[in-house]
């Protein structure tokens, strides 16, 4: 088998095949529908026709009714073994005629019934010519069964004649083949009733028709089927692609090579935009919104605020602070809980920015990209919308909970103080309220020392409320200032958090796209036949 071309720059068929089944998976879903099922049907198609190997070629007759292709075969065979005629048209099913082995499973591959086989020829062994229906008749079937024919066949012969040469028809299918013209031959039959000023002409125009069909190396052989006339330049053409076993694989990398161009052509010119660090940062900016992290961080600062109260406080006051509900735990944002906050849901402006900020960094990506790029990568990039708040709502929940600050160590001392003073209040309010009792009762007065003329029990109560109550306001002040360290530590943690979430959710899939167009255009230029 032939698979591997001669020229160094080129890639073998059979990694062009797989290059191109590689590019239509990736294509499936983005680029157009018809495109990627003309890729997969080449896919299909090559793989099925190299099953069957190299050692035959087929050799389809193609053309509109009347124009000679049963003539003409009966010509190449020497033997009127398909049925011509005048009344059109005449072939209704193909006719395979088959020089050398009896190509069964090739042609029950095609579907051909109709086969007839030739005696060994040295110089046709291999060849398969198939007479096919007319493509131009009334009959639908006839064009259809033509078009399958022409589709699978290795080597395609266009019979034309000077009458019909120039029909649309004719030339609607030739431009569709463009890629194909190494593995066509058109066939200007007929010509036993031109004059060799015609025939001239009917070439020059013919070829002239071809280069405007865009092919540009199409061979034009001029023959009478009736004749024999220049029937030698086409059995010629038959024997050299029956010797150089060529025209299968070369028929398949212009399929290969057409699919490709289709996909490509979408695949467009320029690759994205490389996503930056500030564009990264200005998304997860915007989604940090909607993810409710400056509710987190005022929590965070309320929550410190309390609990350094609780520690610190007037012990006879900071009961009171204890009544209100906690600012985490409220949102269950609490150390030790999971699951989802009770963060409030994001305000329709939030989600608004949010959804622009994410268009705008899938639009700057794919500024300079032609559709369909933009909005495959727009889609790829808006994750769906209960999904991202989840994710954020997670991201904020547990960057919260797990990277609260340990209370800090002076809180407890102060707190012991805090005990201190109270007992000392506590030992002074009792002790003056017994001096009041025994007074009242008219007993003898207890003993009351005194330290420079306070009493001690006046002294304990005044200056343990006093103190205490002082130590608790500049707490405060210490506390507030730790607030905002806490808050602003929280606000980073969360911010890196919905950044990750960013990251994961818009920037990678935005990325992928990208990379995925770039795979694409690798994969179908490998197809394409070049690298
Ligand atoms: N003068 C002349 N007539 C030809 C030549 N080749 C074919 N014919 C005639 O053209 C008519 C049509 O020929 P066919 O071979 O049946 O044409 P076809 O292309 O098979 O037609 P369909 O089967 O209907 O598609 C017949 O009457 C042939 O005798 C030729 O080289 N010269
Ligand atoms: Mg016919």
């Amino acid at each position: 088998m032939i698979l591997r071309r001669t020229s160094e720059n080129d890639v073998a068929l059979p990694e062009r095949i797989a290059a191109l089944q590689s590019a239509v998976d990736r294509a499936a879903d983005r680029l157009d529908g018809d495109a990627v099922a003309f890729g997969q049907h080449v896919v299909e198609k090559a793989n099925d026709r190299l099953r069957h190997g190299t050692e035959h070629t087929l050799v389809a007759m193609l053309g509109a009714t009347g124009a000679g292709k049963s003539s003409l075969t009966n010509a190449l065979v020497g033997s009127e073994v398909a049925t011509t005629g005048v009344r059109r048209p005449t072939t209704s099913s193909t006719l395979a005629c088959v020089w050398g082995d009896d190509a069964t499973d090739l042609l029950d591959w095609l579907e051909v019934q109709n086969r007839h086989l030739n005696g060994p020829s040295e110089r046709f062994n291999g060849l398969v010519v198939l007479d096919v229906p007319d493509h131009d008749s009334v009959r639908v079937e006839h064009r259809l069964e033509m078009e399958r024919i022409a589709e699978q066949a290795d080597l395609m012969v266009w019979v034309t004649d000077a009458e019909k040469y120039a029909d649309a028809a004719l030339h609607n299918y030739l431009r569709v083949l463009k890629g194909h013209g190494a593995v066509m031959v058109m066939v200007l039959n007929k010509i036993d009733g031109l004059s060799v000023d015609d025939r001239r002409a009917c070439i020059a125009d013919l070829r002239r028709l071809l280069v405007a069909d865009g092919i540009e190396d199409g061979q034009v052989l001029a023959l009478s089927a009736s004749t024999g006339e220049g029937l030698d330049l086409l059995q010629d053409v038959l024997g050299d692609a029956v010797a150089r076993q060529e025209a299968v694989v070369q028929r398949l990398e212009a399929d290969v090579a057409t699919a490709a161009s289709d996909l490509l052509a979408q695949t467009g010119q320029t690759t994205g935009q490389d996503i930056t660090n500030k564009m990264r940062a200005r998304l997860a900016e915007d989604l940090a919104g909607a993810a409710g992290v400056d509710t987190v961080t005022d929590a965070v600062s309320r929550a410190h605020r309390r609990d350094a109260a609780a520690a610190t406080g007037w012990p006879f006051t900071r009961w009171v602070g204890r009544l209100r509900p906690h600012p985490l735990r409220k949102l269950h944002l609490a150390e030790g809980t999971g699951g989802r906050t009770s963060l409030p849901e994001a305000s329709g402006a939030q989600k608004a920015r949010a959804a622009a900020a994410i268009r705008n960094v899938a639009d700057e990506a794919t500024a300079s990209m032609a559709e369909p790029w933009p909005t495959i990568v727009r889609k790829a990039a808006m994750p769906p919308a209960d999904r991202l708040a989840d994710e954020l709502d997670q991201a904020v929940g547990d960057a919260v909970r797990d990277h609260r600050a340990r209370s800090p160590r002076w809180w407890s001392l102060v707190g012991v103080l805090q005990l201190l003073l109270a007992a000392a209040t506590i030992v002074g309010l009792v002790w003056l309220i017994a001096i009041f009792v025994v007074a009242w009762l008219q007993l003898p007065d207890l003993p009351t020392p005194d330290v420079r003329g306070v009493p001690i029990p006046t002294g304990l109560l005044i200056i343990g409320a006093l103190l205490g109550f002082l130590i608790a306001i500049i707490a405060r002040q210490f506390a507030a200032v730790g607030a905002k360290r806490a808050a602003r530590r929280a606000k980073k943690k969360a911010a890196d958090s919905v950044q990750t979430v960013a990251d994961e959710m818009v920037i990678r899939p935005i990325e992928a796209e990208l990379a995925t167009r770039d795979e694409l255009v690798n994969l179908l230029t490998t197809a394409g036949g070049t690298i």
